[in-house]
């Protein structure tokens, strides 16, 4: 039986708190069976919220894009979130623990949209939108017990996005090989710890091709009459599994052509 508003806007409240306060909650289909539909139902109401306390929409993120990311999470169908200016995390910034509940951090590459993107597109039609790509991270942070949800949960829960991070090298799409691009993360310890490196990926393990996720995307909302637009920003979604991140890492991605992007991990 669908769902009423009166139930989804009260599930849309309950993953808003438990993202703005860090806590972990139960997963939302123990108690309601929900659709997809229900799902970003849930999304989008939440993300309503946020608007409320002026926190603004600044772009959308694909998620589950890649085979590593789709085996570590057991979900293996791509979905999407929003991102909120709240959720950007400058180059070389600090990432708070007590703000998060068990935040993991993944390569990816972000779009800049310089004009508005409509679907249906082709993965070709979709980067004539794009301005600019460069190397992301995205810090997931799932607000369910044991970072364990169906389909259904994660969508509602925003696709776990908890923060993102944009490098500062800016290029052309036409000016890198987007569809194979080098990526990889580093952990370092505490201090005085070795330098790591955990996951090593190519930008053809999105979606085989990130404007493949970026037309994806924009064919998936466009039949409920949204777009993206000029200004936005769009994660491809993650080339390898997610790191868990703890007190004192220190992240770094490098992207071929796509420069450097950090940040560090406190209590
Ligand atoms: C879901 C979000 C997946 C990606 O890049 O694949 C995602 C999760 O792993 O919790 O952001
Ligand atoms: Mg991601």
């Amino acid at each position: 039986m669908a769902l009423s508003e009166e139930v989804l806007d009260r599930l849309a409240a309950r993953v808003d708190e438990a993202a703005e306060k860090a806590t972990l909650i139960p997963m939302l289909t123990g108690e309601h069976p929900l659709t997809l539909d229900e799902a970003y139902r849930v999304q989008r109401g939440a993300m309503s919220l946020r608007a409320l306390r002026g926190d603004a929409l600044v772009g959308m993120k694909m998620g589950l894009t890649s085979k590593a990311k789709m085996e570590q999470m057991g979900v293996h169908q791509p979905i999407y979130g929003h991102l909120t200016s709240a959720m950007r995390l400058d180059d070389g910034g600090v990432l708070s623990l007590s703000r998060h509940c068990h935040p993991r951090c993944e390569p990816e590459v972000a779009f800049l949209l310089g004009k508005e993107l409509k679907g249906p597109v082709t993965p070709a039609e979709a980067l004539l939108a794009v301005d600019a790509v460069c190397a992301a991270i995205e810090i997931i942070d799932s607000r369910y017990e044991a970072f364990k949800f169906t389909l259904n949960d994660v969508i509602a829960d925003n696709a776990s996005s908890s923060r993102f991070v944009l490098g500062s090298t800016l290029r052309k799409p036409s000016d890198v090989a987007l569809e194979n691009l080098g990526m990889v993360m580093e952990l370092n310890g505490p201090p005085g710890s070795d330098r790591r490196v955990v996951q090593i990926g190519s930008s053809a393990a999105i979606y085989e091709h990130p404007a493949r996720s970026l037309a994806a995307l924009a064919n998936q909302i466009a039949p409920l009459g949204e777009s993206l637009k000029p200004g936005h920003i769009v994660l491809a979604g993650g080339a390898t599994a997610a790191e868990a991140l703890q007190e004192g890492d220190r992240v770094s991605l490098r992207v071929d052509g796509l420069g450097a992007v950090t940040f560090t991990v406190t209590a």
